[in-house]
This record gives C-alpha cells, structure tokens and sequence, in this order.
C-alpha cells in the first residue's frame, strides 16, 4: 500500500511516520492549551527567563488576570519556594512625631492640608519611644518601625536624638525601621550607621496617578531616596495603598516601579486605604476585596523574596479576607492597637487569628536565613529555578533554562 517512491532520499512510509513523531509534541500543546488555556501549560522552549528589570505591564497584567484559582496557585508556588509558608513577620509602628506635616498626600491624616482628627505632636523623647519599643518586644514584634510626619529629614538637634533613638532600640534585640520622609545620601548613611536596619519609603502608587494625590514632591524624588537609602546598605520597605481611585493598571505599574529596582525591595507593604474624614478621599469606599487580593499574590509572584505586608486597611477586613491574603503571599502584618494614627486589631485578637490559621511569628532573622538559603540552593539546583517567566505571548509560565520542565529538587 506504501507507494515505493522516495521523498527526500527516503522510504516514504519511513518520512511521514518521522513527521508524526516530530510533530505529535506540537500537537498536544496545541489540544492542551484549546482544552485549558495557555495559563495552565508550561512552555519550555518559548519561554523567555526574564531578569526582574525587564518585567512588562503586559506580562504583569497577564498574571493579575489570571483565574484566582491559578493565581493563588502561582503565588503560593512563589511563596512555598522563597519564604516559610506558616511564618508571618510581626512589627509594631510608632508615631514618635505626629501631624502638622507640609506635604498634601490626600490620603494622609497628618498632612496639614487636612483638617482630620490629628493632634500635632512633637518629637518623642528617647526614652518614652525605648518604653514602647520594650512594650512591643515583649508583645511579640521583632520589628519596630518609627514613623515622623516630616517631608524630609532635616539636620541638626532632632536628627540627632532620632539617631540615638535608633540605636537604643537596636540595642534592644528590635529590628529597626524608619520612615521619615526624604533622606540625603549622608543622611540615609548616618541611619544606617545609628543602627536602622529598613527604610520605609513608599511609591504609593503609579507615576501617572501620583499627581492626582501629591503635589509636593515628585516620583522621582521617591525614587531618589530609595536610592540613598540601598547605598547606604539598608534595606527598603517600599509599597503603595489601594483604594485611592486608581485603576488595576495604576497598581499593576506601581508593582512594576517596585519589581524592576535592582535588587527588589526587600518588604512591599500594601495598604488598604483609611478613608479619614477631613482628607480628600474621605468618601472613598473601600478596596474592592478580591482586587486587593490579586494584587498580593502578584505582588508575591513578581517579588517571591520580598516580605509583603499586610498593612493599613487590616482592621476593616474580615478574618476570611485577611485568611486570603496570607494564602495569597501576604507575611508579615503591623501587631498593635494602633498603626500611626489609626486604629488596628488588638494584638491579643492578632495572635488568636495566627494560632487559628496555624500560623506562627518569624523573626526577621529567621525569614532572611530562609531567603539566602532558597536563594543558594536554587542556584546551585538551576540558575532561574522558582522565578516567574513569560512566553513570547506575554503569558506566564515556569520552566528552567535548561528547557525541561523538571520540579525544582532544592527544596
Ligand atoms: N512621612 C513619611 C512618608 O510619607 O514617607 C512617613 C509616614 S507616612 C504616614 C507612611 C505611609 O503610610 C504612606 O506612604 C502611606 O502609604 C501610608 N498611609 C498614610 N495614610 C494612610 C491612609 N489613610 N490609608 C492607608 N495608608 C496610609
Ligand atoms: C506603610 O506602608 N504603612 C504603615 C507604615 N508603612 C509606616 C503606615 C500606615 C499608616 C496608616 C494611617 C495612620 O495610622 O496614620
Ligand atoms: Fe503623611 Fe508622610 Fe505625606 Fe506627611 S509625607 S502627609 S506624614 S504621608
């Protein structure tokens, strides 16, 4: 029945059997992504290993998109592989100066272009802020982060107690984070040097919505000082608020701002916004709930090493939604009645609901070991194991560089 003539020098019976075996590969992707969609099918040979720089919106939108059930997939598949799935960093924050701050962030209670319930309120004393910073240790917090209503750091007298002040509360066994508005080069290197281990500094939110919210100081200037502050060897906490009147793209690129820094940041806070009354989003309803959580588990996709955490906005979410955003990637959480100036869960309610979840405190010791040790391992497994990448299609997909689809042994 096979003709005896010859293609290409060969039987022809031989030829068309050797084209079915090179095309049949081609043929399953091709059934498999008709029967369940690209999102679902690793694609070896087309996919592109990106460098965190060269992440695109196009590809972040690809991952925000997903349906939630692959979503949380992917971001726990991020987070199983960078962090301890059951840890959860505890910090306690600390207004140690209050209100009357220039700037004109709408969202911001102490901004003096505000008329909300803040009392203005000077710098706090040493001695008063080692007090709290003892109380939080012994509450449970391994990270305690001091926050000043300043537009920037100035030099001089209340500089100079803030540096003592960060000493005496590293001398504690705390780890020390500030967020004091812009820094210097010199001044970012004295903080460092007093003892704070993270900087605070947020983008808040896309460079195109940033206008719409601040208008004395620029994106740039943000960028700037994040800049000083990895110079100087801290690390950067650095995230934005959701709920603001921003479009899923604006978060989606504030991601992207974060995401493409080299290296990341090593905490991503994401606020839900507390609409305060006297600020011009007084009336904004709140975050959209599964919106909020998409942008944790993308957040956790595009930064499996980063601490993303759970920040403002906590108090008015239900014990299923913040249970969502812990499956979603989100660990680390603000442990304390207050946050600056708003009002948080009670830290006895907090340690209820980790015990509930069978989740348990890490220290910040404890969660950097665990991300130099998956990082070392990974490396010597294969290069780019556990990273996200990206088909040509902009689709997301995983796969090692060396073009097989083997599970990572490392951990
Ligand atoms: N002045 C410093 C600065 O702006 O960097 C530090 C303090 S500021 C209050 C720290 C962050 O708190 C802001 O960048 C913002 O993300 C967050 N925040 C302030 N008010 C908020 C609100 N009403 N809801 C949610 N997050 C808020
Ligand atoms: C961050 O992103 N959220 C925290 C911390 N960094 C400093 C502050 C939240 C502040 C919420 C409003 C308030 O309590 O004043
Ligand atoms: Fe609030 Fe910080 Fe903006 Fe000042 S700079 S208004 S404290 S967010």
């Amino acid at each position: 029945m096979w003709p005896k003539t010859t293609v290409f020098g060969q039987n022809t019976r031989t030829f068309f059997l050797t084209l079915l075996l090179y095309l049949t590969p081609f043929l399953v992707v091709y059934y498999r992504k008709r029967s369940f969609g690209e999102h679902l099918f690793f694609e070896p040979s087309a996919a592109i290993p990106l460098t965190p720089e060269m992440y695109t919106l196009s590809q972040a939108r690809a991952i925000y998109d997903l349906p939630v059930t692959t979503l949380l997939l992917r971001a726990q598949e991020a987070h199983h592989r960078h962090q301890d799935p059951a840890g959860i960093q505890l910090g306690t924050l600390k207004s140690i100066k209050t209100g009357a701050c220039p700037e004109d962030c709408a969202y911001c209670p102490q901004s003096t272009h505000n008329k909300t319930f803040v009392e203005a309120e000077a710098l706090m004393e040493t001695d008063s802020i080692l007090a709290d910073a003892r109380k939080a240790r012994e509450t449970g917090a391994s990270r305690f982060c001091m926050g000043a209503a300043w537009r920037c750091v100035r030099d001089g007298r209340q500089f100079d107690s803030v540096l003592a002040t960060v000493h005496g509360v590293k001398a504690l066994g705390l780890e020390v984070c500030c967020t004091l508005g812009m820094l210097t080069d010199t001044q970012a290197r004295r903080l460092k040097e007093a003892g704070c281990d993270i900087y605070n500094h947020n983008l808040d939110t896309s460079r195109e919505f940033y206008s719409k919210i601040i208008t004395t100081r620029t994106y740039d200037d943000r960028l700037t000082t994040l800049q000083n502050v990895r110079s100087a060897g801290m690390e950067i906490c650095s995230g934005g608020i959701l709920g603001m009147g921003e479009s899923v793209e604006d978060r989606l690129k504030m991601l992207l701002e974060l995401a493409n820094l080299t290296p990341q940041p090593e905490s991503v806070p994401i606020n839900a916004l507390i609409a305060v009354k006297g600020t011009p989003l007084e009336d904004r309803g709140f975050v959209d709930s599964i919106e909020f959580v998409r942008i944790i588990a993308t957040a956790r996709i595009l930064m499996p090493r980063a601490m993303v955490r759970l920040s403002a906005g906590r108090a008015q979410m239900s014990l299923e939604l913040q249970t969502l955003c812990f499956a979603a990637g989100a660990n680390s959480i603000f442990l304390g009645e207050k946050l600056l100036t708003t009002g948080n869960n009670s830290a006895e309610q907090d340690l209820a609901m980790l015990g509930e979840l069978g989740l348990h405190p890490v220290s910040p010791a404890e969660a950097r070991s665990f991300h130099s040790a998956t990082a070392i391992a990974h490396d010597n497994a294969h290069d780019d194991c556990g990273m996200p990448y990206f088909t040509e299609s902009g689709t997301w997909a995983r796969a090692c560089k060396e073009g097989t689809e083997k599970e990572c042994l490392a951990v």
